[in-house]
């Protein structure tokens, strides 16, 4: 439109130049036309009064004047004169204008007589207007009778220059209305279709032809979108700015949380009820986005003392003493637990995404379980809305179908779908009995969340290979009908500053009080390993290059001592409770090499360490070692990073974590390759302080940035500008609030 506007003022411009120049075009031509026009009428009117002029010449002034009339008679011819050669009035008509004596005009008709001429004209101004004055000889040239002058009206060529102007004036205007109604309808009818082409461009309907367009508009409202990320990015991300997300760009609307463990399991003991807070990356990473945007948390109720904790509608305020969001717990009897979680998610899902060489078990028992579960929990998740388009939040492969279950009951809600584990190729993936279930249930969501590219675009290919569906690959989007699914990778973090650490001791504190525990030498070098006692983990490799580094360099015996933190995870499955002895015996194989008076190489601790006590052991080492054999991201290794403000200490990675993609500063390994590690931790263990520091600074730095608020604000971000595009589109209407009854 605005295309239109400035090409109708050059169109104006243009127009108006133009009348200009023609009208001093045409007022130049039609005086030159009238001016020789009137020298043939003056020529004419002599000539023909020629002989009468001079038979009377000399015959006396009234004759004479009496043959001046006759030529007056002409409409044109307003007055004559008749002049002697030497410049003296002989005749002239009544209406002769005194300012042109016959001396004043002959001097000037001599001058011309001079050229040859014999008539001369010229044009004056009288005060009564512009006339044209014309001389003629008559007589001989050799010997002169005189000459007769003619007076002609010029004001009809003046009226017929100020109707040309008025005449041009007018159709100028009328030129330029023409234009700019022509130029107005042209551009509205391009900007409608324009449009229409846009909204069908956004619905996905676009034509072919449109596609160059159509890709233009969308760069364009990415742009804006990551130009509003931008915007929002600028600083640090803090639990204040995940909230104001939430209030700028989501009306603040609550968030509902679909996730298998819950961050509070009460637990009765001898004591009384305790509050255990559970060893999971998921636990630790949402927990803290939950308490700065408040909403409701439902999990699974698996604490000894959770029924007597919770309200008749199952809720519980949480944090204890801090109280800012609800945890609604979810019951599960031993049969469901068992096919749910035990069977299908941990012997099925879980071994089929890791490359952990454990073979996947499936059952079709447990996934008729896990189908019914799901379903369970999202009916509970459409319990707790109180509108028709809330922001879910579903979490991990515990819950692939829950997330088209929600959007049966609720269409206009925004799920989001993280997958906190890696996913396979589509090779691996195509071995499950229910791949196409599990991959329609997640494009159920609106965005599919994994923390790395490669596990999106694993998922996109096995969207390819089992899916009917159209794959948006400039977008990373999967099309099915007229609904969209996003897939993105946020790379999940940890909350910055870690608030547990308040109540950690500093770390010379926390370096004695653990080797005073252990039974450790004060000076002893200590190597800590944190995890759940998963296969995945890569325990087995880590104690095993432990002792390829005692094997190969002997300045670590006696000196150097790994503790492996180890929580018991999923004891009811084989292969964890395998996994547990396996450990175990490792363990004790290379206390049974290198100990020595009371030197011992290996502490291994298989409980669960409340967070407290697990940033004190990052505070009280030398080195972290992370050695998981496949993994979505891993926490630890960026705890360990959080834990040390003394800027020292080193992190020994594995290249198979999702975090070996954002912490380059660590020593980065193959936990298979075990001279490799073992040299990584001998490096480690001699590196220079400064060294140490400089690399323990540069990933504070990046963690600090990089938390987890921003992994919540990022795909907050997202979901609100999928919101913004589906009311745009008219797929979520104006108005989502249908009321608090809903939750009733
Ligand atoms: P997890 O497999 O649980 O997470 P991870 O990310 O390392 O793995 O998180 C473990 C959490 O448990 C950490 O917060 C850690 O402090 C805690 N923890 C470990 N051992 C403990 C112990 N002995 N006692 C008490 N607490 C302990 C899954 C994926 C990961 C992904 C996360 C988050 O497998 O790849 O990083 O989800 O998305």
């Amino acid at each position: 439109m605005q295309r239109a506007v400035r090409f109708l003022v050059l169109l104006l411009v243009g127009l108006a130049l133009l009348a200009v120049v023609g009208y001093v075009v045409l007022a130049r031509t039609t005086r030159a036309w009238f001016e020789h026009d009137l020298a043939l009428r003056s020529q004419l009117a002599v000539s023909s009064a020629r002989q009468s002029l001079e038979s009377n010449w000399s015959s006396g002034r009234k004759q004479l004047s009496g043959a001046l009339a006759d030529i007056t008679r002409d409409e044109r011819i307003m007055a004559a004169a008749a002049c002697t050669p030497q410049g003296e009035l002989l005749a002239a008509t009544d209406s002769y204008p005194a300012e042109f004596s016959c001396r004043s005009v002959l001097e000037r008709m001599r001058h011309e007589a001079a050229t040859g001429a014999e008539t001369w004209s010229m044009s004056p101004e009288l005060p009564s207007g512009r006339v044209n004055l014309s001389v003629t000889m008559l007589g001989p040239p050799a010997a002169p009778l005189g000459a007769v002058v003619l007076v002609h009206d010029l004001s009809y060529l003046s009226r017929r220059e100020v109707a040309t102007r008025n005449f041009l004036v007018v159709a100028f205007f009328v030129l330029s209305l023409a234009a700019s109604v022509i130029t107005l309808v042209a551009a509205r009818i391009a900007w409608r279709g324009w449009t229409l082409e846009l909204g069908r461009a956004l619905t996905g309907e676009a034509t072919t032809e449109f596609q160059p367009l159509v890709r233009n508009v969308r760069e364009l409202v990415e742009r804006l979108a990551s130009e509003r990320e931008q915007e929002v990015r600028g600083g640090r991300w803090s639990p204040a700015r995940l909230r104001s997300i939430l209030t700028q760009y989501l009306n603040g609307e609550r968030v509902l949380l679909l996730a298998n463990r819950a961050p509070y399991i009460h637990e009765r003991t001898d004591g009384g009820v305790e509050v255990l807070h559970p060893a999971s990356g998921l636990v630790s990473a949402l927990e803290p986005v939950m308490r700065a945007c408040s909403g409701v948390w439902v999990a699974h109720g698996s604490g000894s003392a959770d029924r007597q904790t919770v309200d008749a509608h199952d809720h519980i305020r949480v944090p204890p003493g801090e109280e800012s969001y609800s945890l609604r717990r979810v019951w599960l009897s031993e049969e469901e637990e068992n096919g749910y979680y035990y069977g299908f998610s941990n012997e099925g899902l879980w071994p089929l995404c890791h490359v952990a060489h454990a073979r996947p078990v499936f059952r079709a028992a447990d996934y008729e379980i896990y189908a019914r579960v799901n379903q369970r929990f999202a009916d509970a998740i459409c319990d707790e809305v109180d509108s028709d388009d809330p922001i879910v939040l579903v979490q991990d492969y515990h819950f692939a179908l829950a997330p088209r279950m929600i959007r049966e009951r609720l269409p206009r809600a925004t799920i989001i779908a993280f997958w906190h584990i890696p996913w396979p190729n589509s090779e691996r993936f195509g071995i499950c009995p229910w791949r196409e279930e599990l991959i329609s249930g997640l494009l159920g969501a609106s965005i599919v969340g994994f923390h790395i590219q490669q596990h999106c675009n694993n998922f996109i290919d096995g969207v390819d290979a089992f899916m009917e569906s159209r794959i948006d690959r400039e977008t990373h989007a999967v099309v099915q009908g007229s609904r969209r699914t996003l897939v993105r990778p946020y790379p999940i973090s940890i909350e910055w500053p870690v608030h547990w650490l308040e109540h950690v001791p500093p770390v010379d504190e926390a370096r004695s009080s653990v080797r005073r525990e252990l039974g450790l030498a004060q000076d002893t070098l200590l190597g800590v390993g944190i995890d759940r006692l998963d296969y995945t983990k890569g325990i087995e490799e880590r104690l095993a290059a432990v002792d390829e580094l005692l094997m190969r360099y002997r300045e670590f015996r006696g000196k150097f001592t790994f503790v492996q933190l180890a929580a018991p995870s999923r004891t009811k499955i084989p292969r964890y409770r395998e996994l547990n002895e396996r450990v175990q015996a490792v363990a004790s194989e290379i206390d049974r090499k290198w100990s020595s008076d009371g030197y011992r190489p290996i502490v291994l601790l298989r409980e669960h360490h409340e967070p407290t006590s697990v940033f004190r052991y990052f505070r009280a080492a030398d080195l972290c070692y992370v050695s998981s054999l496949h993994d979505g991201m891993n926490l630890v290794a960026k705890e360990f990073v959080a834990a040390r403000d003394d800027e020292q200490g080193v992190l020994v990675l594995s290249q198979f974590t999702g975090a070996s993609r954002d912490l380059t500063e660590a020593l980065i390994v193959n936990p298979y390759d075990l001279r490799q590690a073992s040299d990584a931790l001998a490096a480690a263990l001699r590196m220079p302080k400064d060294e140490q520091r400089e690399r323990m600074r540069s990933m504070r730095r990046l963690v600090s940035e990089f938390n987890v608020y921003r992994w919540a604000g990022r795909m907050l971000v997202d979901a609100a500008e999928l919101r913004r595009k589906e009311r745009l589109t008219g797929r979520l209407g104006t108005s989502g609030i249908f009321g608090r009854s809903a939750r009733a």
